[in-house]
């Protein structure tokens, strides 16, 4: 189907940190369900649209910071648009706690601030808010779902928890059509390369391509749930479309160690990763989430919505990017 006959042509969507890891994902899943798509980006000194390669000419970008309201306001005024999505966040949990209040500032109130303008300047618009699997930290129960209580182990995990439940507020208080997605970690060859998933396959494209020798990583023996992002941005969608708004664990059901992703990652590449990783104190935390394992059967049931990559295919497909993006730079230099 074109995007001019299809059933959302003529819808306009806002999304918030669409330089990210998901805002490109999910611009380019609503540009082709034939969306109008305005994505808000902060100044910056010099532009960060890599991961908009390929959409950056089909959508509309508007100057907005999460903390200025007045900026968000402006953008809502302008966009008008039926559903917003809230994806940005200072998101790399270390730097919560060297950074403390500006993650609350960006990743807490933000979150107010962007339902603000929602309720002033565009109040039937849908709503999503960006949730996460950090707000259950230590975990109370395994596997996580919707009714798990929350005990978050970081700055990071605290601001998403307020995050969410201003998010249930807003709804409650104003009837809004406001549905936060508790995103179990996604990943992709566009993640950012301090998370865990991209700094080892990156790492093992840097030694694979002889430009390393050692990669240094922290606790081996955190379980994470990693599922792929093109997957997870369907599901944000999906949420919007329901006539109720709600609150949906997102997951792939499975767990798995940082050691097994280090295996993963290395085997691609015909390398043992016992002979190139090093412990590294310094990116050990002082607070660590041990285990998230998420039960997404609620979003499974009313959503309709199941991942389609697994926790192999993701880090080979990430570990594949990353070396053939390594030897395109190498053959570049030498032509
Ligand atoms: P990401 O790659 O780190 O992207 C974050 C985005 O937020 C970037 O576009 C960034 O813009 C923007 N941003 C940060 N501070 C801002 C501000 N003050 N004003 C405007 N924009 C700002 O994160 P992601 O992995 O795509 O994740 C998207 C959202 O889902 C985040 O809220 C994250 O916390 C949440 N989440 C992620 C996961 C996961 O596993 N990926 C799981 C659960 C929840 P710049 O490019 O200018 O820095
Ligand atoms: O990849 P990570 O940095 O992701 P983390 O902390 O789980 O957070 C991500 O997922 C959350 C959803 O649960 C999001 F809300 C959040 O925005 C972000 O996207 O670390 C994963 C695990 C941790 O247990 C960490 O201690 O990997 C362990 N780890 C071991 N060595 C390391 C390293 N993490 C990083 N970043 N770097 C290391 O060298």
């Amino acid at each position: 189907m074109s995007a001019k006959s299809s059933p959302h042509a003529g819808r306009r969507a806002l999304i918030t940190g669409v330089t990210g890891q998901d805002g490109s994902y999910l611009s380019e899943f609503l540009i082709e369900q034939g969306y109008q798509v305005f994505g808000v980006v902060r100044r910056s000194s010099s532009e960060n649209f890599e991961r908009l390669e390929g959409v950056r000419e089909r959508m509309t970008l508007l100057h907005a910071d999460l903390l200025d309201q007045s900026s968000l306001n402006r953008a809502m005024a302008v966009a008008q648009p039926h559903e917003v999505y809230n994806l940005a966040a200072q998101s790399f949990v270390p730097t919560s706690w060297s950074e403390p209040v500006l993650t609350a500032q960006f990743t807490a109130i933000g979150v107010t601030r962007v339902l603000e303008a929602v309720r002033q300047m565009a109040p039937e618009a849908r709503f999503y808010q960006a949730s996460s699997s950090e707000m259950f930290g230590k975990v109370h129960e395994t596997p996580q779902r919707e009714s798990t209580p929350f005990h978050p182990r970081s700055p990071y995990g605290v601001a998403k928890a307020y995050g969410h439940y201003i998010t249930v507020n807003y709804r409650e208080s104003y009837g809004m059509h406001a549905s936060s997605g508790i995103l179990f970690n996604h990943e992709s060859p566009r993640r950012g390369l301090e998370f865990v998933t991209r700094k080892i396959t990156h790492g093992v494209a840097r030694i694979a391509t002889g430009h390393d020798k050692v990669l240094r990583l922290g606790n081996l023996d955190a379980k994470r749930d990693w599922g792929f992002a093109g997957d997870y941005v369907r599901a944000m969608w999906l949420m919007l479309q329901q006539d109720q708004p709600d609150d949906y664990v997102v997951a792939t059901g499975e767990t798995h160690t940082v050691e097994e992703c280090c295996d993963v990652a290395f085997r691609r590449v015909g390398l043992d990763w016992r002979q190139h990783v090093q412990l590294d104190p310094a990116f050990v935390r002082p607070a660590e989430v041990d285990l998230l394992l998420g039960d997404a059967s609620k979003a499974e049931a009313k959503l309709g919505w199941k991942p389609t990559v697994s926790f192999r295919q993701l880090i080979e497909m990430m570990v594949d990017a990353d070396v053939a993006a390594l030897e395109a730079k190498g053959a570049h230099k030498r032509s």
